[in-house]
């Protein structure tokens, strides 16, 4: 198996919730891979629609999907390693969250995805797609070889993984909750920033609300 790279992205879920972020990044750096590029980055709504998920337009979820991913910064993360894509697409679990905990309950998207497509990371899905994307994004924002990425992954997975944990199944309930009682959104919001804030004691108040108040229009 030759080396390959994959282009990987902390999708908002797992920045903002500070331990869950580290956490992952901790588990894929165990799965025997050279971080080439670590970089935070928050794309425009035009470059996502145009070109990362152009494939997705027109798609009930589209919009959301757009809301969701530019909610918050993005950690971005280029990997290299032998079957890498494969890898850490097996690490993340399926796409949607019921279905990761239903099919792979070790995934990572089991133990931290919230919700439906709030899923914690994007990874590429095979090696035409790794190409693409690396090739996209690499000129657009100027990506590039960083001899210092191990050391910077190292010390914001030390820094993060320290943070408070908020146990996800917490996240869930409130969702259910709102499924249930759709006229409570309000106050299961405010329940839900207040989780949050235990988890992010950085993030004003405002971006975590807005947060909250895009991850559970996906109920
Ligand atoms: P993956 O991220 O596993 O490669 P894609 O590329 O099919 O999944 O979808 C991109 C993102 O769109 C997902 N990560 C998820 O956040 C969201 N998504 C995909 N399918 C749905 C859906 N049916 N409903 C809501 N969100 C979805």
């Amino acid at each position: 198996m030759p080396m390959e790279r994959t282009f990987f992205f902390l999708k908002p879920d797992a920045v903002i919730r500070n331990h869950v972020g580290a956490k992952i990044l901790d588990e894929i750096l165990t799965l025997g891979c050279e971080p080439k590029t670590f970089l935070t980055l928050s794309p425009s709504r035009h470059f996502l629609s145009n070109e990362h998920y152009y494939m997705h337009k027109g798609k009930p979820f589209f919009d959301w999907l757009l809301d969701f991913v530019t909610s918050a910064n993005l950690i971005v993360l280029v990997l290299e390693g032998k079957d890498i894509i494969k890898k850490v697409r097996e690490t993340l679990g399926p796409t949607m969250v019921e279905k990761a905990v239903f099919e792979d309950n070790s995934s990572l998207r089991a133990r931290y995805g919230l919700f439906r497509g709030v899923n914690l990371a994007h990874a590429s899905d095979s090696s035409l797609s790794a190409s693409s994307e690396l090739l996209t994004w690499t000129f657009h924002f100027s990506l590039r070889d960083d001899a210092q990425t191990r050391e910077k992954l190292e010390r914001y997975i030390s820094i993060h993984l320290d943070s408070k944990y908020v146990d996800t199944l917490q996240y869930r309930s409130l969702a259910e909750e709102l499924e249930e009682h759709p006229d409570r959104f309000e106050e299961i919001k405010k329940d839900f920033v207040n989780l949050l804030r235990k988890e992010n004691n950085k993030l004003e108040n405002r971006k975590l609300e807005d947060f909250a108040e895009v991850v559970l229009a996906a109920i």
